[in-house]
């Protein structure tokens, strides 16, 4: 499926929201002070943070001194000047591989989306050709390493695996012994969930750490911090303090699909000052897509009908030789 439509999707609760609340905002006469007032409440209750949604207001604000704004116009401008903001922060996707096997830690508090990530990363990786091993360090939970399991299966990656309640620098330590011997080309670590206030987990990240380094020594490449996106502004300074605990400087944001509040993929992106690699769109093996900031912005105020985009992809499909365009990128 067509990237930029996915996003469109993945963003339908977000968007939804937004544009209704927004055009009834500005439903009828020109933009002033009382309807700025009013735009900044719905963007900040769909949690695009105080910060970008003053500054998007001011810049309105400014534009309303030297002529008149009306209706979809402030829309489509407020979204323009949004993405101007935006347009500094690291585009999402992969990082380039500079060794092979290229060890990812995963990371971050409990029910984040940990092992639904890395599952939809093994899947993309393993599509592409690469060969990826998943090593279930999170041997906390009786269920964890029989879910990772099912994931590996479905993506068709091998596992390397510990016992539940078993040492996970131990399984660490075999998995990466294991992916040297196997040549392969990735590595994705799940760790068991954790907050960033209890200590002894947190220290138990630096104990993979310091074992990684044993086996590979710029091991881990990337430690990849996991945040829930339906958790707003709660998630957003828990991400922080997990930041600072620890040696993430990557960061991938979940659940996109099931808030109204996606705006904070936005505040997320400029205030933790790491790049966003990836966001989740869905539970299925596809649902991750790099993040696009520009895309990202369009998909939630843009003027799109999806049903109809829906409809028109479907006719297209059913077109006889609708298989020599390779079943792509159509819409
Ligand atoms: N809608 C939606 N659900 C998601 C997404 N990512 C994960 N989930 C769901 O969130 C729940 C928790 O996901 P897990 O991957 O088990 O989270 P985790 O961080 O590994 O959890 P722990 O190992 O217990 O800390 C599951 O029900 C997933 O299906 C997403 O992008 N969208
Ligand atoms: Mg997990």
């Amino acid at each position: 499926m067509n990237l930029f439509k996915k996003i469109i999707g993945g963003f339908g609760k977000t968007r939804g929201e937004v544009r209704e609340n927004l055009k009834q905002v500005l439903a009828d006469g020109v933009l002033d002070d009382d309807k700025i007032d009013e735009m900044e409440e719905v963007l900040i209750s769909a949690d695009l943070g105080v910060q970008t949604t003053m500054e998007l207001t001011d810049r309105l604000r400014d534009m309303t001194q030297h002529r008149d704004l009306l209706g979809d116009e402030v829309i489509t401008t407020m979204a323009r000047e949004l993405e101007k903001m935006l347009s500094d922060l690291d585009a999402g996707g992969d990082p380039e591989i500079t060794e092979r096997p290229w060890v990812t830690f995963v990371v971050g508090v409990n029910g984040s989306g940990k092992t639904t990530t890395i599952g939809k990363l093994a899947n993309m990786f393993a599509r592409r050709g690469e060969k990826v091993l998943i090593v279930a360090a999170d041997t906390f939970r009786q269920a964890a390493v029989e879910q990772i399991a099912i994931w590996a299966d479905r993506a068709g990656v091998e596992i390397v695996r510990g016992k539940t309640g078993s040492d996970p620098g131990a399984v660490v330590y075999d998995g990466l012994s294991s992916a040297v011997s196997r040549k392969v080309d990735r590595v994705l670590v799940d760790t068991a969930g954790r907050l960033h206030t209890k200590v002894n987990l947190m220290k138990e990240l630096e104990k993979l750490d310091r074992v990684a380094k044993k086996i590979i020594p710029n091991a881990p490449h990337e430690v990849l911090l996991v945040i829930d996106g339906t958790t707003g502004q709660n998630g957003l300074s828990q991400a922080k303090a997990f930041v600072q605990a620890s040696g993430v400087n990557a960061l991938a944001v979940t659940k996109l699909d099931g808030t109204a509040k996606g705006g904070v993929i936005v505040p997320i992106g400029r205030e933790l000052h790491l790049p966003v690699r990836w966001i989740g769109l869905g539970e299925g093996l596809d649902d991750l897509v790099p993040f696009h900031p520009q895309m990202v912005v369009r998909a939630v105020f843009g003027e799109y009908d999806l049903e109809r985009l829906e409809k028109d992809v479907e006719e297209m499909k059913a077109l006889p030789n609708f298989a020599d365009f390779g079943g792509g990128d159509i819409s």
